[in-house]
């Protein structure tokens, strides 16, 4: 049974403090956990408590989110079984109250879910993944475990880049029949040949939030002619062993009723910007489609649907926000054909496993997702394997936070193999 749950301020990738979790049973095994956050949040996620009014690291403190698992929400799990992740995931809803987890925080309340999470897992001496797998079934979730196909997020523009794009992630996509480990060394390859392409074009590159590479370029489009520069250098053929994708995360250039882009001189409507996206799609092979326009564009998303969901997968994020009230009127409406899936948009282990469901019974393709503000948490590693999700998104293979957990997923996929006796 639990014994302890104690939480800290710790640093994330960015520099910026978010909360961690330890949680003890009474047999004196542990496991901890920390959240991710994101840079460009939708408006509908769960609410992420910073300390505003506290000027230390510029109001970004967490210090009171900690201070709500170390006093109200840990204690109030003390005695309890770490394998009742519902339970305890509905103890906690309950002891919130609000509607978007505002009271004690979306951050603190999810850092208790993982890492309840993780102990659970340890309680049973079962792989994290494995009772993942398990509380999927109680979910409702068909059994059955997959490593995941990567999007590896080669070029980082919008509000993670240093340089000068609008789009936000541009992805290398391994074909879904290459084995985890092959499209990730692909990935490496095709990295590597794109840094030095870009150097050779003097386009001035440092690295984005998710180690991407954050070039000077004249239009968005330009980063895709420098991907298949570097596809064709390697050995391997754009459209057979390589798709590309995007996340364009339309909210950060949309600005009342338009979007901006550095491709066009002047603004774009709805439907220029879909005209655009036929052409990017057709000329680049564009395989996966994210946020292509902003979070309560109802009608252009239906439009995108209808017209591109045969061709490209249509993929929401800050649309969705992994909410399950959200994702039922996307799937209504025929909003879209994907979903991201990130466990801080909503908050609990539960409810997360709550959209994986709804979003497999209507046929989704799953999109399991990292934050540009990540930790050296492995958690989104295993959890994407526990749910069988078809597509992984941990950024570029390049940066710590972002090679953790693609190490794990190869780290899994051994295990795994060895399992089923393909690997001895
Ligand atoms: C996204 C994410 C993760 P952020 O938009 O999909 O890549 O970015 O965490 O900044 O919301
Ligand atoms: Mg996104």
């Amino acid at each position: 049974m639990i014994k302890r749950i104690w939480s800290r301020e710790i640093l994330d990738s960015r520099g910026v403090p978010t909360v961690e979790c330890y949680c003890q049973l009474d047999d004196g095994r542990f496991a901890t956990a920390s959240v991710p956050a994101g840079t460009s949040t939708g408006s509908h996620e769960a609410l992420e408590l910073r300390d505003k009014d506290n000027p230390r690291y510029h109001g970004e403190g967490v210090l009171k989110a900690c201070e709500n698992i170390n006093t109200i929400l840990g204690p109030a799990l003390v005695g309890m079984d770490p394998t009742k992740q519902i339970e305890i995931d509905q103890k906690l809803i309950s002891l919130d109250g609000t509607e978007n987890k505002s009271k004690y925080g979306g951050n603190a309340i999810l850092a208790i879910s993982m890492v309840v999470c993780k102990v659970g897992a340890i309680s049973q001496n079962k792989a994290l993944y494995a009772w993942i797998n398990d509380l999927a079934v109680q979910k409702g979730i068909a059994k059955g475990i997959k490593t995941p196909t990567p999007l590896l997020n080669m070029i980082n523009g919008g509000l993670h880049g240093a340089g000068n794009l609008d789009f936000q992630e541009f992805w290398m996509i391994p074909a879904t029949n290459k084995k985890f480990s092959e499209g990730l060394q692909m990935g490496v390859e095709i990295y590597h040949t794109i840094g030095d392409n870009l150097t050779r074009r003097g386009a001035i590159h440092s690295v984005g939030h998710e180690g991407g590479y954050a070039p000077n370029l004249f239009t968005n489009a330009d980063a895709f002619e420098v991907f298949v520069e570097s596809v064709r250098q390697t050995n391997y053929a754009l459209g057979r062993d390589v798709f590309l994708g995007l996340d364009v995360a339309a909210n950060s250039f949309y600005k009342d009723g338009d979007y901006t882009i550095r491709d066009r001189s002047s603004s774009l409507s709805d439907d220029q910007l879909l005209d655009y996206y036929k052409e990017l799609i057709s000329s680049y092979k564009l395989a996966i489609l994210e946020d292509p326009f902003q979070e309560d564009a109802w009608d252009s998303w239906k439009k995108v649907y209808k017209e591109l969901a045969g061709t490209a997968i249509i993929v929401g994020d800050d649309i969705l926000v992994t909410n399950p009230k959200r994702l039922q009127k996307a799937i209504e409406e025929k909003a879209c054909n994907g979903a991201v899936i990130k466990p801080n948009q909503i908050g609990t282990i539960s409810e997360t496993l709550d959209v994986v469901k709804m979003a497999k019974d209507a046929n989704w393709k799953l999109v399991t997702s990292h934050r540009s503000g990540e930790t050296n948490d492995t958690f989104i590693a295993d959890f994407s394997v526990g749910i069988a999700s078809d597509y992984a998104k941990f950024g570029a293979p390049a940066r710590g936070e972002r090679v953790a957990k693609y190490n794990r997923l190869t780290a899994i996929e051994i295990e795994l193999d060895y399992f089923s006796g393909i690997r001895k």
